[in-house]
């Protein structure tokens, strides 16, 4: 039977703004089948987006939606998550909006390992405003505010988050939903910070932009860069410099989790429990 994406999406708000060739559409579908994959109630997921086309998510999502501002969705999510320990929250952010504006918020996330899935769509620039570098712009790239060549150094989103003591962390790319669906998955059904970037073309404002005529094209490119984990592992330093490995990159299931520590805190002061030791906040990384 033909999957029911009506179920889960605000059609009332369709057609997307969404350029075509652009691949937030494919990453919408894989984010609704790995929530119907779940099981999960429509009124337990809380879906926080900011500004960009990312953005967009919140709106055409049929959950508890926030579109919140620019660079603020873990804010807003880690709020939502304190007040309501048991619901679902999850975060969507463009390269810019988790990674530029929004950067500090993303790595104490991590560093918090509070129970959000944040997914990152790195389509490598700032798509919505029309093409500024990104942290993920590829260096030598055009962009509008580098037009002889991007010269900033690129954010590995990844190594970012894991560094940070993010307790999940996995990327995909949308040349492979069903990849992609898998990975949500398993980041959804982590207790914890779960960081899964999703590598995306954006092929009007970037793809077309730098030479790659057909939106395919951008695909292809995105292919070339990417490498699954295990065939990664096996280059050498130099050699992995050209490639972002795809699939689990961490998964720690023992670090201890911020809303629950946080209910802890709450007993303390409330008189139903003795101060906590560091024994009992202890985080393994
Ligand atoms: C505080 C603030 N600064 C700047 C902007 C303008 N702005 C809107 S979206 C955006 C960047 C979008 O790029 P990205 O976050 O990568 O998302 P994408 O559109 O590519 O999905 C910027 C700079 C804004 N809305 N608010």
């Amino acid at each position: 039977m033909a999957f029911d994406y009506q179920k889960y999406l605000r059609v009332n708000k369709m057609p997307t703004l969404w350029c075509w060739g652009c691949g937030d559409g494919v990453i919408l579908k894989a984010v609704v089948r790995a929530i119907e994959q779940m099981g999960w109630n429509q009124d337990d997921v809380c879906v926080v987006s900011g500004i960009g086309c990312s953005g967009r998510f919140s709106s055409y999502l049929d959950f508890n939606t926030i579109h919140t501002t620019h660079g603020r969705t873990v804010a807003y999510a880690t709020g939502v998550k304190m007040a309501n320990p048991d619901k679902h929250v999850i975060c969507v952010a463009g390269d810019g909006d988790a990674l530029a504006i929004g950067g500090n918020h993303t790595i104490h996330g991590c560093r918090r390992n509070i129970d959000i899935h944040m997914i990152v769509i790195n389509n490598f620039i700032y798509g919505l405003t029309n093409s500024q570098t990104s942290p993920t712009t590829p260096q030598g790239m055009w962009t509008v505010s580098q037009k002889a060549g991007n010269i900033d150094p690129t954010f590995n989103a990844c190594n970012l988050a894991i560094a940070a003591g993010a307790s999940f962390v996995g990327r995909e790319a949308v040349t492979d939903p069903k990849k992609l669906e898998k990975l949500l998955v398993k980041g959804f059904s982590h207790k914890g910070f779960s960081f899964m970037e999703v590598l995306s073309n954006c092929h009007i404002n970037l793809g077309r932009k730098n030479k790659m005529v057909t939106a395919r094209e951008n695909l292809d490119w995105i292919d070339s860069i990417t490498m699954g984990k295990m065939k990664f592992e096996k280059l050498n330093d130099d050699e992995k410099l050209n490639y972002l490995p795809t699939g689990v990159l961490k998964e720690n299931t023992e670090a201890r989790e911020y809303s629950e520590m946080y209910q802890e805190i709450q007993a303390v002061h409330q008189g139903q429990r003795a101060t906590i030791t560091q024994n009992d906040f202890e985080k393994k990384i």
